[in-house]
């Protein structure tokens, strides 16, 4: 490897790293569905993402699932700006063709 290469990937972890260092991030909070919190089960690896799914104008919660492949969705039963979120159900039930296999 160049040491330009190096260089680069050395000025890049740096940089990086300054930058994780200046943001601070607000305390973690537990989000729950239907009184309870949310909670996919199997392996982790959850991947959260906030949109309004059911184009009703308020934002739900997708959660999707590294097992298996499952989305999960979280109607928000509130407003955008307080959330009440409903219980979970799978993307199409969880059937295949309402999954994304990995690995
Ligand atoms: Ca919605």
């Amino acid at each position: 490897m160049k040491l330009e290469k190096i260089s680069l990937i050395i000025m890049s972890v740096l940089l990086l790293t300054g930058i994780a260092n200046a943001i601070d991030f607000a305390e973690p909070v537990r989000i729950e569905a239907a009184g309870k919190p949310v909670d996919t089960g199997n392996v982790g690896h959850a991947a959260p993402f906030v949109c309004d799914f059911d184009g009703d104008g308020v934002k739900d919660l997708l959660v999707g699932e590294f097992s298996g492949g499952v989305l999960w969705i979280y109607k928000n039963e509130g407003t955008n700006s307080k959330p009440k979120l409903g219980e979970g159900v799978k993307f199409k039930d969880g059937k295949p063709d309402g999954t994304v296999p990995c690995g």
